[in-house]
């Protein structure tokens, strides 16, 4: 694994979990944490029993030992790593966004789809398509419950950036991340669509703000005087971005992606509504989803909350009786998992490399859409035609 910040913690507990609760036909072994920062990848190897660090990501890739490599970098690194390592012959696991540009995400999954005819996996980590309630939803609308889908409302909220004085982060420079909330957090709720509805988003018109423009860098909160890496910097990346949006089936969809939904630490909300029903899910409440038949006589109809935590629901079986519930790290299990049940059985797994382009292709047409300003209309006087 390359990588040791929250989604190295995650994964690496995902890998363990996935050994214990899933008993794949291959059992992961946790040969090697890498990062520049030697002495926090030894912390995470340590804690999580990883066998070695390496503090070059070749080297790790390297190592005969080795035959899957798990990117947990920022966006910056995603392709060179997840390239050469393909190109080594090792399965492939890299964290969202899938890179920082259409071409960067053109060009892995290329790679990818060279590795595969070798027998060399790839998956990309839209970890939410793995949480049970919305598993559940693709289900539903694959089995017709819903009917033809009209609308795709779509929110991811955060607030993380509220206070103008929270430290200019990785996250925040356009060089690293490729972009900010959209890249960040709105690719996640851009695949949900994808994956529930089956269908894909064939254009969009968008706007994207930066409300805080300059921030402190994260030296400044340690103290340390401008010259050393102290002082403000310059916010790179959006804030919030928020689009409207065509889909592949003739419906139409609505996304937020913002870092500045006061009070909203992780909603990501999801309402989709068919000719026959309507399905709706709030990562808040995780572990339900609400569904609407149309068929219902209207004395009756009306939103049912569905407890997913039955062991006929997707992944349940493997963890507690119903009613228990899961968090946010089980999706991170069922990951490793259906990876490694893929390696096994010799599939390819998904979400593909294919999969997460999709999505870099959506993100790159928000970015020129809201550049360009091209549908914007100002309101005033000079509206009325
Ligand atoms: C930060 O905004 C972040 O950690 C994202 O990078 C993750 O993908 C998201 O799931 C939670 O928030």
């Amino acid at each position: 694994m390359v990588g040791y910040a929250f989604m190295g913690l995650a994964h690496s507990q995902g890998w363990r979990n996935a050994r214990s609760f899933f008993e794949p036909a291959l059992v992961p072994d946790l040969v090697a944490i890498g990062g520049r920062d030697a002495r926090a990848a030894a912390d995470m190897g340590r804690r999580f029993g990883w066998g070695h660090v390496e503090t070059d990501w070749r080297a790790l890739v390297a190592r005969p030992d080795v035959d899957l490599v798990d990117i947990c970098t920022p966006g910056d690194t995603h392709a060179e790593i997840a390239i050469a390592a393909l190109e080594a012959g090792k399965h492939v696991l890299c964290e969202k966004p899938l890179a920082n540009t259409v071409a960067e995400a053109r060009a892995m999954a290329e790679a990818a789809r060279r590795a595969a005819a070798h027998g060399v996996r790839s998956m990309v980590g839209f970890t939410y398509r793995r949480v049970p309630a919305i598993a559940l939803a693709r289900q539903l609308v694959q089995q017709g419950r819903i009917g033809q889908v009209r609308h795709v409302r779509a929110q991811y909220l955060q607030d993380w950036l509220v206070d103008p004085e929270a430290p200019l982060t990785w996250r925040l420079e356009k060089e690293r991340a490729g972009s900010g909330a959209l890249g960040d957090i709105g690719a996640h709720v851009i695949d949900l669509a994808h994956f529930v509805t089956g269908e894909s988003i064939t254009g969009v018109s968008a706007v994207t703000e930066t409300f805080v423009r300059e921030r402190p860098l994260p030296g400044a909160a340690r103290g340390l005087s401008a010259e050393a890496g102290g002082g403000r910097g310059r916010v790179t990346v959006d804030d919030a971005a928020v689009f409207v949006a065509r889909l592949s089936g003739g419906g139409l969809g609505t996304f937020e992606a913002t870092r500045f939904a006061t009070g909203r630490k992780n909603a990501i909300r999801l309402e989709v509504n068919g000719s026959a029903g309507s399905l709706a899910f709030d990562f808040e409440d995780m572990n339900v989803l609400h569904v609407h038949d149309a068929s219902v006589d209207a004395r009756e109809s009306g939103f049912t909350r569905v407890v997913v935590t039955e062991p006929t629901h997707p992944y349940v079986e493997h963890w507690w009786p119903a009613g228990h519930g899961l968090g946010y790290e089980h999706a991170f299990t069922h990951q490793a998992a259906e990876l490694l049940d893929a390696i096994a059985r010799g599939v390819d797994p998904e979400p593909s490399f294919a999969d997460g382009l999709a999505v870099q292709e959506v993100l790159a047409a928000v970015e020129t859409s809201a550049a360009s300003g091209s549908c914007w209309t100002p309101t005033g006087p000079s509206s009325d035609g």
